[in-house]
């Protein structure tokens, strides 16, 4: 929580075999090098900026990990083991968590972890897809459209046995997690949030209403009292893929950079964002132009979470010009 002095503790999470495309695991250095650090650090004193490295972690040995349509289980199963606790030390630490990935199936293990250091934990989920996919609904087999289908507890009877996954308990429920961005949902995916009555906001709704009162509204919708630890997981393909290219999975017809920053500005002014994670830039995709500019636009998300503002030359609490 921000009411004292804001910490905020970087973790590069260099993993990409929840997706298809390679290169996603080379996200965590390209953000750091286009000067994230002194970036944020140059928010203003307030912030304190600690960077962890880049998580490490042994592939678990001994158990047989075969399940249907799960590609790469037994790595995401013990990379995300280790992410959780590291979140859950670092939330623990007084830090709000920043985690670099990645693919998106590192939510698994950030999301875990945060439950486990806050338990009232309510997700923001900024993205073009849902990631709520089931090993018997997906068409992929792709552990990043899974995440949250694997972490809510309205779906955890649609699972097999998870071997090595006991320490994952479904400790989130669907009330608790609201949709900005959509715009790539799949069959089974718009079953449950038609059903259940999920809390999203697909681009017609951006449209419709404007990012501020759908930020307003995602925010009422799971966090109603304004007492809990709120999540972020922002993947990048969120945004227009003119505007960030490098992702493995790009739609057009998305958010753009101004309404990204907005979202962010709007947690940040709650005090309680608890962890983020900023996913899917692949920066083996696309022209060097290309990724500059999916790896700016990642920095300024970032920033704007962490308390920047686009204040420009007008003082802090001076009314509009010409306001009556
Ligand atoms: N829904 C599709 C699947 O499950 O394979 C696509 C998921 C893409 C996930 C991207 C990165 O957010
Ligand atoms: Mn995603
Ligand atoms: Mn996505
Ligand atoms: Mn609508």
């Amino acid at each position: 929580c921000f009411s004292t002095k804001p910490k905020v503790g970087i973790l590069g999470v260099p993993f990409g075999k929840g997706g298809e495309i390679t290169g996603a695991h080379n996200g965590p250095d390209s953000i750091r090098k286009a000067g994230l650090i002194d970036r944020l650090a140059g928010i203003g004193d307030d912030l304190e900026v600690k960077d962890y490295g880049n998580l490490e972690y042994d592939v678990i040995q001994g158990i047989d990990t075969t399940v249907p349509n799960m590609k790469n289980y037994h790595d995401i199963i013990s990379c995300n083991q280790v992410l959780s606790q590291k979140v859950e030390s670092i939330l623990k630490e007084g830090q709000v968590c920043l985690a670099l990935g990645g693919d998106h199936s590192i939510a698994i293990g950030t999301i875990d972890g945060h439950v486990r250091a806050k338990k009232d934990v309510s997700v923001l989920y900024i993205d073009a897809h849902p990631d709520l996919n089931t090993n018997k609904t997906s068409d992929s087999g792709n552990i990043h459209g899974m995440p949250l289908g694997i972490l809510v507890s309205e779906l955890s009877d649609y699972w097999p046995y998870l071997p090595g996954m006991d320490w994952q308990k479904p400790i989130l429920s669907l009330r608790n997690v609201a949709y900005i961005g959509l715009r790539s949902v799949d069959p089974y995916e718009r079953l449950i949030i038609d059903k259940l009555g999920v809390t999203a906001y697909d681009m017609d709704d951006v449209e419709e209403h404007g990012i501020s009162s759908v930020i307003s509204m995602a925010l009422k919708a799971i966090d109603p009292e304004e007492n809990r630890s709120i999540h972020v997981s922002f993947d990048i393909d969120a945004l227009d893929s003119l505007v960030a290219p490098s992702t493995g999975y790009p739609i057009p017809g998305g958010l753009t950079l101004r309404e990204g920053v907005q979202i962010l500005e709007k947690v940040f002014d709650t005090g309680r964002l608890g962890a983020m994670d900023l996913v899917e830039v692949n920066p083996n995709i696309g022209s060097k132009e290309d990724v500059r500019r999916t790896v700016e636009a990642a920095v300024h998300l970032i920033l704007a979470a962490f308390g920047n503002k686009r204040r420009g030359v007008r003082p802090k609490n001076e009314t509009l010009p010409l306001q009556t």
